[in-house]
């Protein structure tokens, strides 16, 4: 069955694969399924005939057959459930994993998409100055933890899953922000995850996107 997914016609980030389309596409190059991508303007994205498959008028979404997703780690746990390489088969082991994918999603993305929101949305603000160090803090109060749990691990829990796909799709937003520097291991564990040969494959497919769309 054909598999068809939407991302930005027009990527905000220049296609630095900081979009969440990327997760998606990084999680199909592991398991190997062909997909087609559904490219979608800003204005789309709020037309009914995409709120129908996504009620915020975000992406990404997932199709296949009668089947229509949305929520990036549902997404991706969908596919590391129906195609193997990125869900362990012990029971214990494919809990742990999916444990790990909430911890991303919840207790580490949170506070980035805060400091996130906070430099772009809020910098004008006459608080800004005193609220960053605040917001930065947060980050480091749930770095500090991952990065003693990882300790010299290679991954999170034995081998590559769709836990180290989450967690270091999550850690890469947070390179701009240099706030990655002081956890030399998170830093080494995210370069790990970029150098999977899937991950540069998704990677250079999303940003071929972004070249097509500004004229080379
Ligand atoms: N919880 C949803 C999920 O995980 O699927 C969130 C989806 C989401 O935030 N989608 C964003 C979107 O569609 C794109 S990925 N935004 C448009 C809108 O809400 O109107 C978030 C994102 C966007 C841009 C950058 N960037 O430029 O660096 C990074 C991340």
């Amino acid at each position: 069955m054909t598999i068809t997914m939407t991302a930005f016609e027009n990527s905000p980030d220049r296609g630095q694969g900081l979009a969440r389309d990327m997760r998606v596409r990084w999680a199909l190059e592991e398991v190997g399924q062909p997909y087609e991508v559904r490219l979608l303007s800003f204005k789309a994205m709020k037309e009914p005939a995409h709120l129908t498959l996504q009620p915020f008028g975000q992406i990404p979404t997932y199709e296949e057959g009668d089947l229509v997703l949305f929520e990036t780690g549902a997404i991706v746990l969908h596919i590391a459930e129906q195609y193997s390489g990125l869900l362990p088969q012990d029971t214990d082991a494919r809990a742990r994993t999916i444990t790990w994918m909430f911890c991303a999603l919840n207790t580490i993305e949170t506070p980035i998409i805060d400091l996130q929101n906070t430099k772009i949305l809020e910098r004008q603000k006459p608080w800004y100055e005193e609220r960053l160090p605040l917001v930065e803090q947060r980050i480091h109060h749930v770095l500090r933890p991952l990065s003693i749990r990882l300790g010299y691990a290679e991954w999170l829990d034995g081998p590559f899953t769709a836990a180290d796909l989450m967690m270091v799709s999550v850690l890469i937003r947070l390179k701009p922000s240099g706030l990655l520097g002081d956890y030399p291991n998170l830093s080494d564990y995210v370069a790990r995850g970029e150098a999977r040969p899937a991950y540069k494959r998704a990677f250079a497919a999303q940003l071929a996107v972004f070249r097509a769309a500004s004229g080379g």
